[in-house]
């Protein structure tokens, strides 16, 4: 945290939200969703996404993502830990500090979860890696975490009327499931923090569910 947001009360800090979930849940169309409620609220917002959110992270993004990348799994985690530290810098932490709320399409949970359990099967070496990282280079968390629980195959589903796989869409599905028990195992650790929004059924029905957990925690109409 930096000197002024030391000083500054929690109300006057900008809100930090992250979304979390496997692939293909709806997470970008929920965001876009909330962006457009935060609008209408009359509240400032810096819409942001990791891999990437910053021009040296979006950089990162890039080579983390192509299939011809070939990288060992500490690798992996060490450029994510680049991105994600250059992005709490220069943009997180600063938009925070202005009052700013922070919306943001995965974050250290998606680390867990992906390299900890998809990669790594819930080794406890790589958690313990990935915890060290978090508690040295993240000062700050999000205050409140929506992972969007749909079933794998339904996301895959989903995901799969799009485009090329990426790098990580490329993984077997018991790669995915291995990332769900991650987000599952998450948010029985951190039940303050992490909220499950049921993403089954339609946008307007998620978007619905969204609104209301936000605008009942940050007493918003
Ligand atoms: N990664 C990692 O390994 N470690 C880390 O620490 C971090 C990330 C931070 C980023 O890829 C990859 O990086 C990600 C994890 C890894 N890889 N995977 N897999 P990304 O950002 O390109 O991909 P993503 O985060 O998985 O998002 P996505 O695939 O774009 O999915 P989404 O944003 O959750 O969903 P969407 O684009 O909103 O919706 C998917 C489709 O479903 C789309 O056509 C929508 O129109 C449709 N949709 C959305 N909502 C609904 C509903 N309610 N019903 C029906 N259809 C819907």
């Amino acid at each position: 945290m930096t000197a002024s947001n030391e000083l500054k009360s929690a109300s006057e800090l900008g809100r930090f939200i992250s979304f979390e979930g496997t692939e293909g849940v709806g997470k970008t169309t929920a965001i876009e969703a909330l962006c457009a409620r935060l609008q209408d609220n009359g509240i400032d917002y810096l819409r942001t996404r990791e891999p990437g959110g910053s021009p040296f992270a979006e950089r990162l993004r890039s080579i983390l993502l192509d299939p011809a990348t070939s990288i060992d799994d500490d690798t992996e985690l060490l450029l994510l830990f680049a991105a994600r530290c250059d992005h709490m810098q220069q943009v997180i932490l600063p938009a925070l500090s202005q009052g700013t709320w922070v919306i943001c399409d995965r974050f250290t949970d998606s680390t867990i979860a992906y390299q900890g359990y998809g990669r790594a099967h819930g080794d406890s070496v790589m958690l313990t890696k990935i915890d060290t990282l978090i508690a040295q280079f993240i000062p700050q968390l999000p205050e409140l975490t929506l992972w969007l629980d749909l079933p794998v195959d339904e996301g895959m589903a989903r995901a799969g009327k799009r485009s090329v796989a990426d790098r990580f869409e490329q993984q077997a599905s018991d790669f995915f499931m291995r990332i769900y028990e991650g987000f599952s195992a998450l948010a029985d650790q951190h039940p303050d923090r992490i909220q499950l929004i049921d993403a089954n059924g339609s946008s307007e029905e998620v978007n619905a569910r969204i609104w209301q957990v936000i605008s009942a925690r940050f007493d918003l109409s």
